[in-house]
């Protein structure tokens, strides 16, 4: 097979995916070496310390020199010493002829001074094969090391009248298993999966990854006054030790939080605002302390409505039952706002069915 720019980007791209649960907080890099538009190399970013992408690819190749040869990765070669020495002075000793990359790296320590580094050192360099999708497979990487904050994934199982829950608070199975099975795919990609306190109480999940193989994320809890009982799911011997609550600061003087951390629960106490509620943005940055880039907000109604009146949703998740509840909890109904130049906006970028439900997914830019 012949492998033009975008093929082998395509290929890059596929390779960095491998590192998906593995690399977290840096980001997932693939890279395949090119001679004569055949792969002769390749190699991912595996785990999070450990070689880039480039150095595996080079490292597989077995060889000493590439005078000739295309390097392809989706994210620029960094240039710093980070874990590891910078791969742009690697792909000069290496005599590659020509690099071909996805992504401007968004890191500040690196940001276009690797581009530079090649480009002087005399490397025919060019930047943006496939660049959307590059940027997409790490939005969360470019959010966190950019902003300090995590990315937020807000995940909605809905009615068609936007009911998340009957007004008795039944909420098991609105949604079909197609969707389901889609949001176990989401676990598996972000850091941390969350819940507000009623949704632990009435749905006792696990919040685990499940009918897919993948990596459970780290489970985060909102339970201001610790006021969860321990015999949830959340809680018990398996799960405990990737268990977080988030809770007040007074809370955390209690009994119970005693309790909660002899279980091996963590507790993170997170700044209260004057509604009483816990602050999402002082939560965020608690969770970048947790080496998390990602969250995913599975509810409820209380917890997603807080994110909002945050802003701090970066991605929505819609997936939409044929069904009418009626009466019933909606998904945002504690965002209050009264105009609508105070909307939250989105935007549509992908409407796909899941069995008999719609899945729409929007960013907010
Ligand atoms: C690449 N290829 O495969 C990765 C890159 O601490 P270190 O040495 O692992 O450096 C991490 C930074 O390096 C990370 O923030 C990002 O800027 C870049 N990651 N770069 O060329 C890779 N993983
Ligand atoms: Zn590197």
């Amino acid at each position: 097979m012949f492998f033009t720019d975008k093929s082998a980007m395509k290929r890059a791209i596929e390779l960095a995916l491998r590192g998906t649960g593995k690399v977290s907080p840096n980001p997932r890099v693939g890279c395949v070496i090119l001679e004569n538009g055949q792969i002769i190399a390749e190699g991912w970013h595996e785990e999070f310390g450990g070689p880039h992408a480039e150095v595996m690819a080079i490292e597989n190749a077995a060889r000493d020199s590439f005078e000739g040869c295309t390097l392809v990765v989706n994210l620029e070669p960094c240039s710093h010493f980070g874990k590891t020495p910078p791969c742009a002075d690697l792909i000069i000793e290496k005599r590659f002829s020509k690099v071909i990359v996805g992504m401007i790296d968004p890191n500040p320590d690196v940001s276009g001074s690797g581009v530079q580094k090649l480009r002087d050192a005399g490397i025919e360099v060019e930047v943006g094969i496939l660049e959307e999708e590059c940027k997409w497979i790490n939005r969360f990487f470019s959010k966190h090391i950019t902003t300090g904050l995590p990315y937020v994934i807000a995940k909605v199982g809905q009615s068609l009248d936007g009911c998340i829950a009957t007004n008795r608070g039944e909420s098991k199975w609105i949604t079909s298993e197609e969707s389901r099975r889609k949001v176990h795919i989401l676990r598996n990609e972000v850091d941390a999966v969350a819940i507000g306190k009623k949704t632990a109480q009435l749905d006792n999940p696990l919040l685990t990854v499940r009918d897919i193989d993948g990596i459970n994320p780290k489970r985060i809890v909102f339970d201001t006054d610790l006021t969860l009982p321990l015999n949830l799911n959340l809680f018990q011997e398996d799960y405990r030790e990737n268990t977080y609550i988030c809770c007040s600061p007074n809370a955390l003087q209690t009994r119970k939080a005693e309790t909660l951390k002899l279980a091996g629960i963590k507790l993170v106490p997170v700044e209260v605002n004057d509604s009483g509620k816990l602050n999402i943005p002082s939560a965020l940055y608690a969770f970048t302390e947790l080496g998390i880039t990602s969250i995913l907000v599975e509810g409820g109604a209380e917890l997603l409505s807080n994110f909002a009146a945050s802003q701090m949703i970066d991605e929505l998740h819609l997936f939409i039952a044929p069904i009418i509840i009626g009466n019933g909890i909606h998904s945002f109904e504690k965002f209050k706002i009264n105009y609508l130049k105070e909307s939250l906006e989105f935007k549509l970028r992908a409407l796909t069915n899941c069995g008999q439900d719609i899945h729409a997914l929007f960013t907010v830019n």
